[in-house]
């Protein structure tokens, strides 16, 4: 009598996930290159005096008041608020993200809040991505601006750009405040870099 052999679930799972990396090493690229600019926004925004939230640089020749510490954290979040409604609007049913369209952003925001929310945009981001393929990256979602949509791809690093702009003014902020920060704080170095932090 002949035996029938087990299936090997566990083997099963462990393969089915090396091929799936295998096909989508590009969504996984870019999902970790966006989950690092949020890591590394997180962080910048842990060194924002909380006592501080109405200061801005006075040095600007622009008559345009700058947008105060406060301001800047609650427009970061509306940077951050933009990956999650792109995926939103590719994944419509694959993800819970409508709780986070409900909430403020734009709004003098103190950091521990900032840091709470930006931490539970990387969070939906990091689950959306579950549902990305190589194959959707090209696929066009349709936009408020475009009727005929804009390839996905271009517009998560549409966002990716916004939110690296805002952290960039973020780091500019901090040092014209007085406090000591380097290029370590604004990007995060691979571990066989041999370059040295710049200041
Ligand atoms: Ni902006």
């Amino acid at each position: 009598m002949t035996k029938t052999p087990r299936p090997k679930t566990r083997e099963t799972k462990r393969v089915r996930a090396v091929n799936k990396r295998e096909r989508n090493r590009v969504t996984i690229a870019l999902r970790d290159k966006i989950l690092e600019g949020l890591e590394r926004t997180i962080h910048l925004i842990e060194l924002v005096p909380s006592d501080h939230l109405d200061w801005f640089p006075r040095a600007s020749a622009s008559s345009q008041k700058a947008l105060d510490f406060g301001h800047l954290l609650g427009h970061l979040l509306d940077s951050a608020a933009g990956f999650c409604a792109v995926l939103y609007a590719a994944f419509p049913s694959r993800h819970g993200i409508a709780g986070l369209r409900e909430l403020t952003v734009n709004h003098s925001c103190p950091p521990a809040e900032a840091v709470s929310r930006l931490k539970q945009y990387s969070d939906c981001v990091l689950g959306a991505f579950d549902f990305c393929r190589d194959e959707d990256l090209p696929r066009r979602i349709p936009t408020v601006f475009t009727k005929s949509g804009e390839p996905l791809i271009t517009l998560l690093l549409g966002n990716f750009e916004h939110l690296t702009n805002h952290k960039h003014q973020l780091f500019f902020y901090l040092k014209q405040f007085g406090v000591s920060v380097n290029s370590s704080d604004l990007y995060r170095f691979r571990a066989d870099s041999k370059r040295k932090p710049q200041t």
